[in-house]
Order: structure tokens, then C-alpha cells, then sequence
């Protein structure tokens, strides 16, 4: 069984780990957890990184002093086990003035609040060298038709952004913003809801370059959507600036387990994608432990996320190494597909002049996709 360390990058959100469990319909089943000792059970397990909400940190309305001292304590933790803060973000969604939305609250007030609470974040993660700042709208949304003017919300929500892009480039720290979609829960519908929404979204801000996307595989596939693909076309676009892994078991409620189960097979191939596409930045976990666990369990869970990407990250690489799967891969047209259609000097006005292959001879040829795709089984399954 591989064994992680830091050179593979591994996050994980202090939430994740510190999650309680509280649900809906349930009280917390664990006892609050210090941030610190977050930290050292991470390291020991051999992770990275820590990303964190400014709540998460430092309580909602703590003074100044209070704050100081958290901070101070925080530094000495990072020092003392080596963990990066690759990432940070703010909590716009637990305190009730946010029941209507952060950025695209109706509310003006509300609006104003919620951008200079992520300001004020912003400092504290130049300050600690984060270099992404990840954005969740989670509470940017509506039960009801009228209740939202998405057209007037996409406005609030494109203002907010120019501003802290703005504010990011005049204090001249070195962050980018990476948007996190996700269709619903808690509010019914959410806006942003998916990759694409985000990447067209991203479009229309001052300073697009500075902002990308941070999916989450459960949230691509609550939508009914494939992650892998996703997270291709956003690195594509030059857009995957963070991920959040973990595990979903199709189109239900949020369920944030660890990464590796739920969808195995989604998760392959997001690995598979990954390496493919050569992202670097850190392998990030967004899990919550079932509340049926222990403080004990929480760990189990937090390594078997790292164990099960490593676990993956070798039957991707064997996959990809397997000559049966290059010639697999070759007589599916792969490669083919990376040839462009058109030849070199080749325009609209020789395509319409040239000679076609007769398309009927073409119809008939398979594909040789099921071969290819069993061969992917067969490394998942452990028999290659
Ligand atoms: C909720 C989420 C969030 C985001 C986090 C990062 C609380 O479904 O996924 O976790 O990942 O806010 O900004
Ligand atoms: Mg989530
Ligand atoms: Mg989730
Ligand atoms: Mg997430």
C-alpha cells in the first residue's frame, strides 16, 4: 500500500477534517478540534497543505487581540510541522446574514460586509503565502423565481470580483481566485452551478487571467456530469488553479466522502486526467468523515483519501504503460485525433474540392472503444 508524502502535494481544508458532524438532521457526533492539532495529525499522516476559512480559523466577531493570538499560534503550528497554506477562503455562508448570499445578496448592506470580509482574508493569506484565494458562492442563489434577478446577480457577482481583483493587484500580492461551482445545496438552486458557467462567467470579469476554477468532483456529478471531463476542459482553458477531490455516489445530496469511493471509476479517470493535463498545483482533498466515525475514524478517512489517489495515480501510470493499451489506443485513433483536420496550408475552399472517403466505408468500422475500456477495468480491478 503507498505510502504518502509531502512531494505528492496532498491538502486538505481544516473543515474537512475538523467537521463535526453535524447534518441537517443531527447535533455535532465529535467534539470541536483545535486547529493545531489538525495540523500535526496531517503532517504525521505525510500531507502537504492546509487550506482554511477565515471562520474556521478565527471565530466569527472574535476581537482584535483574540484574532492576533489565533494567528500567532497558527504561524507556530505551520512552523512547527512544515505544512503550507496553499490555499485560503472565506466563509460566506454559515453566519444568517448570509442566508440570501454573499456577492449577490438583494441586500446592499450584506454585499458590502461580504467583500470586506474577503478582503480582510485576502491579507491574512498573502500574509501566510497562500497563492490561490477559492471563491464558493454557496449561499449566491434562490428558492424561487422571483426571488433572484440573475441577470442583476451576475452583475453584483462580476462587481465583486472586479473589486478584489483590483484590491489583490494594488497590494500587490502574488494570489489568484478560483471559483468553485456547485448546482445547488444549501440554497435549491445556486448560480455559477457548474464549470462551464464558471469559465463563460470568468470571461466577463477586468482581469480574467486571474481567475480560474476550483471543481469539485461531487459537485460536477450531483449535476449529472462527468468531473473528468470538466477538470480537462478547464485545464484547457489554463483555468484549474485548485481542486477539490473526494467522493459522490451519482445525483443526490452533497456527500463529500473520502476521495476513492462512491464513483471509483469517475475517480480513475480523474486521476488519469490529471496526469495527463500536468497539473501541478496541490492534490487537494474536500471530504467530510460520516458522523458515525471517532476522532480515529477522521483519520483513517483524511489517509485512505491520499492512500486511494495514490492507489489510482499507479493504475493510471500502468494503464498508460501497458503496450496492450498503446496498441489498444492506437487502433481506437487516439493519436488520430490529435492530427488536425485540416492539413497544413489546407482551407474551407481544398476541403470542398477534395476527394472523400466514401462514408458509408466509414460507418462501418468500429471503434474499439469496449476493448480499450476493458483493459481500463482490468487495471482498476487489479488483474493487469
Ligand atoms: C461546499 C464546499 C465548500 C468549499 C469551500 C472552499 C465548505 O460544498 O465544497 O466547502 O469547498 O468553501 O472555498
Ligand atoms: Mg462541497
Ligand atoms: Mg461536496
Ligand atoms: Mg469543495
Amino acid at each position: 500500500i503507498p505510502t504518502p508524502s509531502p512531494s505528492d502535494k496532498f491538502s486538505f481544508g481544516l473543515w474537512t477534517v475538523a467537521y463535526p458532524g453535524r447534518d441537517p438532521f443531527g447535533e455535532p457526533t465529535r467534539e470541536p478540534m483545535d486547529p493545531i492539532y489538525a495540523l500535526e495529525q496531517l503532517a504525521s499522516l505525510g500531507a502537504y497543505g492546509v487550506n482554511f476559512h477565515d471562520d474556521d480559523l478565527i471565530p466569527f466577531g472574535s476581537d482584535d487581540a483574540t484574532r492576533d493570538q489565533i494567528i500567532e499560534r497558527w504561524k507556530k503550528g505551520l512552523a512547527d510541522t512544515g505544512l503550507v497554506v496553499t490555499t485560503a477562503t472565506t466563509n460566506l455562508f454559515t453566519h444568517p446574514v448570509f442566508k440570501d448570499g454573499g456577492f449577490t445578496s438583494n441586500d446592499r448592506d450584506v454585499r458590502r460586509f461580504a467583500i470586506r470580509k474577503v478582503m480582510r482574508n485576502i491579507d491574512l493569506a498573502a500574509e501566510l503565502g497562500a497563492k490561490v484565494y477559492v471563491c464558493w458562492g454557496g449561499r449566491e442563489g434562490a428558492e424561487s423565481g422571483a426571488a433572484k434577478d440573475i441577470q442583476a446577480a451576475l452583475d453584483r457577482y462580476r462587481e465583486a470580483f472586479n473589486v478584489l481583483g483590483e484590491f489583490v493587484h494594488d497590494k500587490g500580492y502574488d494570489i489568484k481566485f478560483a471559483i468553485e461551482p456547485k448546482p445547488n445545496e444549501p440554497r435549491g438552486d445556486i448560480i455559477l452551478p457548474t464549470i462551464g458557467h464558471a469559465l463563460a462567467f470568468i470571461e466577463t470579469l477586468d482581469r480574467p487571467e486571474n481567475v480560474g476554477v476550483n471543481p469539485e468532483i461531487g459537485h460536477e456529478e450531483m449535476a449529472g456530469l462527468n468531473a473528468a471531463h470538466g477538470y480537462a476542459q478547464a485545464m484547457w482553458q489554463g483555468k484549474l488553479f485548485h481542486i477539490d477531490l473526494n467522493g459522490q455516489t451519482g445525483p443526490r445530496y452533497d456527500q463529500d466522502f473520502r476521495f476513492g469511493v462512491g464513483n471509483v471509476r469517475g475517480a480513475f479517470w480523474i486521476v488519469d486526467t490529471l496526469l495527463a493535463g500536468g497539473y501541478d498545483g496541490p492534490v487537494h482533498f474536500d471530504f467530510k468523515t460520516p458522523r458515525t466515525e471517532d476522532d480515529k475514524g477522521v483519520w483513517v478517512a483524511a489517509k485512505a483519501c491520499m492512500t486511494n489517489y495514490l492507489i489510482l495515480r499507479e493504475k493510471a501510470q500502468a494503464f498508460r504503460a501497458d503496450p496492450d493499451v498503446q496498441e489498444a489506443l492506437a487502433a481506437a485513433k487516439l493519436p488520430e485525433l490529435s492530427q488536425p483536420t485540416l492539413s497544413e496550408g489546407e482551407g474551407w475552399a481544398d476541403l470542398e474540392a477534395a476527394q472523400l472517403a466514401d462514408p458509408d466505408a466509414l460507418a462501418v468500422r468500429g471503434a474499439g472503444f469496449e476493448h480499450l475500456d476493458q483493459l481500463a477495468l482490468e487495471h482498476l480491478y487489479g488483474v493487469r
